[in-house]
């Protein structure tokens, strides 16, 4: 046990009465704090198996101590990050990095950390040790109607593993696409990518989603054969009901609107899940609203007034996902200021005078529809979400206890030094 539940109750009792001043200024300012407060405590945000471990870049790992060195260890770890936030009560499994080999102990092991499983991810973008066809040219794209096989074969397994573990949805990444002009023919690699999918597809159990996610760029660095939203939701549409699109922050081409892309796809109900990160220049895989908070409010925006618009469930009518590896800290705290960012945005968000922005728009009145944005972004949401971690159990300052209680050290006790986690 690495975190004993009097600890939390024995931090938070030191900062409650700073808390509650801070509690009380807020609930004066806002009208809706209890119903703000009960959406805080349903919202769940999944922590992806590969982001527990110190990311790498193409030049070099460093590492970190205390490294998950199985799945299990890795449910530990994501356990602890719930047991302090509360907001982390699922995971995203990356297959074959994190193959569940005796399904039903890793399903009871989630559940006495209270996470449940989101969407399952399959990897044709790699080849493993065993595998019998290369991926260098393409899995799902592939010229060769074998490798296409091998990758639709991957993914049908990565669905089965997530029907032991009580997924619903299965994302598919793909790498496939061109570093030259030339390399391939643009529509016969779409074609093969969608015929290949739609094999998948027909795989899927009833209740299942299948997410397509798109990527601009990288690795290849010409053509992606889902390389933007209007491709991912060209081959959602095509595939089906079950079929959506999933948004990856950092995957964009510069200065995309972002948020307008993701109106338009809950307009369209077609927009499945969500990888948050942060990014400065690519798919940087950095903190969530590390580096560009307003953009990720503009977008939480557009999301509740979306969701609202179709009377959605803000809490499980999307898969909410992060995608973050780091380089340079630990992945827990790490991830700690990622659900801490999404939450509190989430609030801002929630905080947005609808009516007077519906009549702001309706009049034109450019500058009032500004400050309404601009009133709800800049207020100090922080002990409303504190104050829901409080109600459902969680830390007042989950990186504080994080640190007082010297978890990251004892991980290192119990695991070593130089461990390190599967990932990229
Ligand atoms: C990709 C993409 C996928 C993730 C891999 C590891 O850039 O974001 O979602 O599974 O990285
Ligand atoms: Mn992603
Ligand atoms: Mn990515």
């Amino acid at each position: 046990m690495f975190l004993e539940k009097y600890s939390i109750e024995k931090h938070n009792e030191v900062s409650l009465k700073d808390h509650q001043r801070r509690f009380s200024f807020i609930s004066s300012e806002v009208s809706n704090t209890e119903n703000i407060l009960k959406k805080l405590i349903d919202f769940q945000v999944a922590i992806p198996s590969w982001a527990l471990g110190t990311g790498g870049t193409r030049f070099a790992r460093f590492a970190g101590g205390g490294e998950p060195r199985s799945l299990e260890e890795k449910i530990e770890d994501i356990g602890l990050l719930h047991a302090l936030n509360r907001s982390s009560g699922a995971i995203s499994l990356h297959i074959p990095w994190d193959i569940p080999s005796n399904a039903s102990h890793i399903k009871a092991l989630a559940a006495q950390n209270g996470l449940r499983f989101d969407a399952m991810n399959s990897n044709t973008f790699q080849d493993q040790p065993d595998q019998e066809l290369s991926y260098k040219f393409g899995s799902m794209q592939h010229v060769n109607k074998e490798v296409r096989k091998q990758a639709i074969d991957h993914n049908i397994e990565v669905i089965k593993y997530g029907i032991e573990l009580g997924s619903e949805s299965l994302t598919v990444w793909l790498s496939d696409g061109s570093c030259f002009p030339g390399q391939l023919n643009f529509r016969k690699a779409f074609q093969n990518t969608l015929e290949s999918l739609q094999e998948v597809y027909a795989a899927l159990p009833e209740s299942w989603k299948m997410f397509v996610e798109y990527k601009a760029f990288e690795p290849n660095f010409y053509s992606t054969t889902v390389g933007d939203w209007g491709q991912s939701l060209l081959y959602a549409t095509k595939l089906g009901p079950k079929a959506y699109t999933l948004v990856d922050l950092g995957h964009h081409l510069p200065n995309a609107n972002i948020e307008q892309i993701v109106a338009l796809l809950l307009m369209e109900q077609k927009l499945g899940g969500f990888h948050f990160n942060d990014s400065k220049y690519g798919d940087d895989d950095l903190t969530v609203g590390s580096i560009k908070p307003y953009q990720l409010f503009l977008i939480f925006n557009e999301l509740v007034e979306g969701m609202d618009a179709r009377g959605m469930n803000h809490a499980t009518d999307l898969g909410w996902m992060i995608d973050a590896s780091h380089n340079v800290k630990d992945p827990l705290e790490d991830l700690l200021q990622s659900v801490e960012a999404i939450m509190i945005t989430y609030a801002q968000a929630l905080l947005v005078d609808r009516k007077k922005l519906v009549a702001a728009q309706q009049e034109n009145d450019v500058v009032t529809a500004q400050e309404i944005l601009q009133q709800a972004f800049r207020t100090d949401v922080r002990a409303l979400v504190a104050e829901a971690r409080l109600r459902s159990g969680g830390a007042l300052h989950p990186l504080a206890v994080f640190r007082g209680e010297k978890i990251r050290e004892q991980l290192i006790k119990a695991r070593g030094a130089k461990t390190v986690a599967t990932g990229l």
